[in-house]
């Protein structure tokens, strides 16, 4: 049986190198993109898989148009794109918030997502099937303080897979935006601008989603039947749950 290819942005840490070694094990052929040379070198060792690294950021989309296009023979047709390179930028209130900081969270998470998308689109529907696996947040669903900018860029993904749902309709491909709450990754390190202590004291006494959990729902999605399309999974730890309406009283 020909091999089927994943292409997974952000492969290097966290839930991207997670789905990397689930989909490995299945006998996947796998596209790995990312920043850093070493992890996903490091990673493509471990894997021992048929795989391709693609050293590259996520907001330049002529360079990914190019490394597309330079794919070799059996890397192009291209089964699920899990749109995963992500991140969020601080955490204080918005009118003490950095412009560049925002900027980053946009140009990676909306910007980034949708010249993977673009880009990788025609070759689906030519083929008349495809998966495209967005990761958004629940962030993106419920507010809190200081999820400002990043919340809403996760909103723009769910909005963005309902709405590729409808442009897709009667193709074949298929589109799912997974939610996840609390997990620990390198998420809370990046968020922090490398505060250990900070980003420890995020999962301090709790118990998190892992990327595993989140590779093994990504891996769900994409073995369900060829007619079933599951739109959204939103996923917490049993430790996470929601907050009450916050009231401002008088003094
Ligand atoms: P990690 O920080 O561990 O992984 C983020 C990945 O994104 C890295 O591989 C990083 O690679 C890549 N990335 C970031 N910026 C760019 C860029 N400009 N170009 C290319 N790749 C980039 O965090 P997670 O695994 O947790 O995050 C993955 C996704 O999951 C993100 O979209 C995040 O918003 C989302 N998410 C995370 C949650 C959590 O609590 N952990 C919960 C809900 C959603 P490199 O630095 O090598 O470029
Ligand atoms: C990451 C989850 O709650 O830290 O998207 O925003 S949260």
């Amino acid at each position: 049986m020909t091999k089927k290819t994943i292409y997974i942005t952000g492969a290097s840490s966290g839930f991207g190198a997670a789905c990397a070694r689930r989909f490995a094990r299945e006998g996947w052929r796998l596209v790995l993109t990312g920043r850093r040379r070493g992890h996903l070198e490091r990673l493509r060792d471990e894997l021992k898989a048929d795989c391709q690294l693609l050293v590259q950021d996520v907001r330049d989309r002529e360079r990914i148009a190019a490394d597309l296009a330079a794919l070799p023979e059996g890397f192009r047709e291209i089964e699920v794109l899990v749109n995963n390179a992500g991140l969020a930028l601080g955490m204080g209130p918005a009118p003490e918030a950095d412009l560049d900081q925002w900027e980053t969270m946009i140009d990676t998470n909306i910007k980034g997502l949708v010249y993977c998308t673009r880009l990788i689109l025609p070759g689906m529907v030519a083929r008349g099937r495809g998966h495209i696996v967005n990761i958004g947040s629940v962030a993106g669903n419920w507010p809190y303080p200081g999820g400002n900018v990043y919340g809403s860029s996760k909103a723009f993904v769910k909005q963005f897979s309902l709405n590729l749902r409808a442009d897709l309709l009667g193709t074949g491909v298929r589109v799912s935006n997974v939610e996840p709450g609390l997990a620990e990754t390198e998420f809370s390190l990046v968020r922090f601008g490398g505060d250990r202590d900070k980003a420890d004291a995020v999962y301090d006494r709790t118990q998190p989603l892992t990327g595993e959990d989140i590779a093994d729902i990504v891996f769900w999605l994409v073995s369900q039947p060829p007619h079933v399309n599951i739109n959204r999974v939103e996923v917490m730890p049993v430790c996470q749950s929601c907050g009450p309406f916050a009231i401002h009283r008088r003094a």
